[in-house]
């Protein structure tokens, strides 16, 4: 189905010809009725020649009820903007055109009606070249009559062309309804009403309202109940919610979008204010923005040139690219419709430093909005975090779901070696830097990324970066070199007497420079706190070697003039190597080295 919304001065003519088009009351209240005069959005639909159906969003002219008409038009794809052919172009016929404007709705067809009254031709002369300067200059016209059904037809097949020439949406896109009308039906519960612009929306769905999850216990669809339907489509949604839902609020997808209340927007100003030669004059500090059928208080920020930075009253449901419309709140503008705000960041950061706001708006000033965009402002960004912000990630994540920004990526593989090495220099003692002190050096929110940097010589190593071994035997600290050398000099007369821990703690061996030196190469550590210079356990095989084999570790402890303390480890050690084997419980013999 299809979804266009009306759009006119008061009274020129939208609810009649809406109700001859479909035979339905689009103008439900009494009280409309009465006034004859449309005060909520209308509902009707009909089905067009070629047999696509099509509803539309009939709403209010009256300039008291703009706030009620952006919402009908706003989420609406396509409008039929109307003009009464014996009254002409009026202020709201301006201001509506505005709001089109600031919304860039760019389909649609001119109406002109009540042309039982009047010559259309002066009016239609009039009413297109007003929306040629609003973007909207290729629409197609028709002259109708609501009243004696004259140009019914011609107007029914207009509008089988454009809903044919509508874009269309992506049954898979997250869904976003703006709620324009809440009501209860007994036994049942809530059931609230909107235009579903994409995605698509099924019975027993989980969504998202500002207050909490709602369920979606049924779906209607032009009053008939459906498992499921996808947008465009007028739907009725009716929700199990813990608190009850309201008109203004909006139902979405979890997660699938960034709950905001500051934005960074180009701003483009519309209607007969907009001056795009000057600029026109500053847009005031606190305006309304609408989008769907919500309204929040805005405190505009010019940032630099059309780029400004928006914080709004309460949160709202955004994606990047979608646009806000301004709108002076006070009654007193003609046309109070101001501009379109169009997003570029969601999730804008934080302007600190002096001169960071015009940076930002040089930085936005050419900003397409894509992932690419993003990323430049974030560098590193998940595929979920993307997707919440708009826009689908593209090429390869870095790592895991992370994608980076290329230059920023660039720069941190430049940083990490530098960090490495001054790490190690800091601490000569430790293996290498571990990877969380990196991730922090770095400034990175994961720790997985900093292994994606890591690329030879260096390397991940229980939890540290290291770099190659010869490395890591050039890095043993001068004090601790010497502490090996002096332990050497002390065992030359008994090579294999290790000393005690205090005598190694004397020497200034503790446990980390013990732990380097092994690391290093410089000694061998054959037991905990049995600790030799490397090269011992060769030198021990070989003395053994010299034994009458199978020998005991008795004979081994004489032979190499040591104690039971020290034998017993390192004979485990040898066998360990292979250098030596058990033969039985007492005793062991050498192994040939093959
Ligand atoms: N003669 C004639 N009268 C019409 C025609 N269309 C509408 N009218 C009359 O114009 C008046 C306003 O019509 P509506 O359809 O309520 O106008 P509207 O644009 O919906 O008005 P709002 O919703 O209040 O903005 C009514 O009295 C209609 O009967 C038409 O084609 N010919
Ligand atoms: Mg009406």
């Amino acid at each position: 189905m299809h979804v266009v919304a009306t759009a006119g001065h008061v009274d020129h003519g939208k609810s009649t010809l809406v109700r001859a088009l479909t035979g339905m009351e689009p103008d439900r209240l009494e009280e409309e009725r009465r006034r004859g005069l449309t005060i909520e959005l209308g509902y009707a639909w009909t089905s067009l020649p070629s047999g696509e159906r099509l509803a539309f969003v009939d709403v209010p002219g009256h300039e008291r009820f703009l706030a009620t008409m952006l919402a009908g038009v706003g989420p609406a794809p396509a409008v039929m903007f109307v003009v009464a052919a014996d009254e002409g172009w009026m202020p709201q016929s301006e201001e509506h055109l505005a709001a089109l404007e600031a919304l860039g709705v760019r389909h649609g067809l001119l109406a002109v009606t009540r042309a039982d009254l009047a010559d259309p031709g002066p009016a239609t002369a009039q009413a297109a070249a007003r929306l040629a300067r609003a973007g909207l200059g290729g629409v197609e016209r028709v002259a109708v009559s609501g009243r004696t059904g004259e140009g019914l037809d011609g107007l029914r097949a207009v509008l089988d062309r454009l809903v044919a020439r509508l874009p269309a949406p992506d049954p898979r896109a997250p869904v976003r309804v703006w709620i324009d009308r809440v009501f209860t039906v007994r036994g049942s519960g809530t059931v609230v009403t909107g235009t579903l612009p994409a995605g698509t929306v099924a019975v027993g769905d989980e969504l998202a309202l500002p207050s909490g999850a709602a369920r979606v216990r049924a779906v209607e669809c032009l009053k008939e109940a459906v498992p499921s339907v996808a947008g465009v489509a007028r739907v009725a949604l009716n929700l199990r919610s813990s608190a009850a839902p309201q008109r203004g609020q909006v139902l979405v997808t979890p997660g699938a979008w960034t709950w905001t209340d500051v934005v960074d927007v180009r701003i483009r100003r519309v209607g007969p204010a907009a001056d795009p030669g000057e600029g026109g004059p500053a847009l005031p500090a606190r305006l309304t923005a609408h989008i769907g059928s919500a309204a929040a208080v805005c405190d505009v920020r010019p940032l630099g040139g059309p780029i400004a930075r928006l914080r709004l009253g309460r949160p709202l449901p955004l994606h990047l690219g979608d646009v806000l419309l301004l709108r002076d709140p006070g009654h007193s503008a003609a046309v109070r419709v101001l501009a379109g705000a169009t997003v570029l960041d969601p999730r804008p950061p934080a302007l600190r430093r002096r001169g960071a706001a015009g940076e930002r708006a040089a930085e936005l000033a050419e900003a397409a909005p894509d992932a690419r965009s993003l990323l430049r402002t974030h560098r590193l960004l998940r595929t979920a975090d993307l997707r919440a912000m708009g826009c689908a990630p593209e090429g390869e994540p870095v790592s895991g779901d992370w994608h980076a920004d290329p230059a920023h990526w660039t720069r941190l593989r430049e940083r990490l070696p530098g960090a490495v090495g001054r790490y190690a220099a800091e601490h000569p003692l430790e293996p290498g830097m571990p990877v969380e002190v990196a991730r922090r050096a770095l400034g990175l929110p994961d720790r997985r990324l900093v292994a994606s940097l890591v690329a030879p010589p260096l390397a991940v190593h229980d939890g540290r970066i290291v770099t190659g071994p010869g490395d890591r035997a050039a890095a043993l600290p001068p004090a601790v070199a010497a502490a090996v050398e002096r332990l050497r000099a002390e065992l030359a007369a008994r090579p294999f007497l290790a000393p005690e821990a205090g005598r190694l703690a004397e020497l200034g061996l503790g446990p980390k420079e013990v732990a380097a030196a092994v690391r290093t190469g410089a000694l061998l550590r054959v037991a905990e706190g049995v600790v030799l210079p490397a090269g011992a356990d060769l030198r021990a095989a070989e003395l053994l070697a010299r034994l009458p084999q199978p020998f005991t570790v008795s004979e081994a402890r004489r032979a190499l003039d040591s104690s039971r303390r020290v034998m017993v480890p390192l004979l485990e050690h040898l066998d360990r190597r292979g250098l030596t084997e058990r033969v039985d419980d007492l005793r062991r013999r050498c192994r040939t080295p093959s």
